[in-house]
């Protein structure tokens, strides 16, 4: 009833609360980073949306600032070596995508997959962060769905050319989120989170997008499936 209320100070400061720490904020740190860098490079490709690509970049910067203070404010260290081994997957993806300009595939990476999943991960945070992350948070998870929005907008208006790159980015990438999400499962519990909610999360924000850009509710159950049964 007061599972909420119940989460006390001492808990964020314990040793195992700062262990999962360490690894989670360093996550979200190289993730919001990696985003940054993403906006910039789909910036050079769509020279037509330059500025407005630059100004979801700085966003980005201003969360991985924001989240480096939640990991002072409670003494931890982020384990960066970790958190890019984290991302390596998706990483090398958006990279090959882009030296091919392959757009489409770059911002179902970046403004699809990996913006649904910081939504997903800053949602179900919220409830449970120390008050300090949870300020902070709140402000960053509001830029997050505005991300989302610019993948789908730029997606949607160009769906017919999109479809089938999507498609096939979707099945080479989706099942290296399910992989992240297993890895992850283990520290997000101890600071509160359940896989099961993430993956709910996830999926409500990753099928709406999928839903506005213009795929239909049977394509939107095939592309999500893909990598579940395996993961
Ligand atoms: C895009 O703007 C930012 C990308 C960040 C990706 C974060 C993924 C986080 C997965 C880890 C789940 C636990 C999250 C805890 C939240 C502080
Ligand atoms: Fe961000
Ligand atoms: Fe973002």
């Amino acid at each position: 009833m007061q599972e909420l209320a119940v989460r006390s100070e001492f808990e964020y400061t314990s040793e195992t609360y700062k262990d999962a720490y360490s690894r989670i904020n360093a996550i979200v740190i190289e993730g919001e980073q990696e985003a940054h860098d993403n906006y910039l490079q789909m910036a050079e490709i769509l020279t037509n949306d330059k500025e407005n690509l630059i100004r979801l970049a700085k966003m980005e910067n201003r969360h991985r600032l924001g989240f480096q203070s939640c990991g002072k404010n409670l003494s931890v260290t982020p384990d960066m070596q970790y958190a890019q081994d984290f991302f390596a997957g998706l990483h090398g993806n958006f990279q090959k995508a882009f030296a091919e300009e392959k757009i489409v595939t770059c911002l179902l990476i970046q403004s699809l997959i990996i913006e649904a999943f910081a939504i997903a991960a800053y949602n179900i945070y919220i409830p449970v962060a120390d008050n300090f992350a949870r300020k902070i948070t709140e402000g960053v998870v509001k830029d997050e769905y505005l991300h989302l929005n610019y993948g789908e907008e730029w997606l949607k208006a160009n769906f017919e050319t999109a479809k089938t790159e999507l498609e096939e980015a979707n099945r080479e990438n989706l099942p290296i989120v399910w992989r992240m999400l297993n890895q992850v499962e283990k520290d997000a519990k101890v600071l509160g989170m359940e896989k099961e909610a993430l993956i709910e999360d996830f999926m409500i924000s990753y099928g709406e997008a999928l839903s506005n850009i213009g795929f239909t509710t049977r394509d939107i159950m095939r592309m999500s499936s893909y990598g579940l049964a395996h993961s």
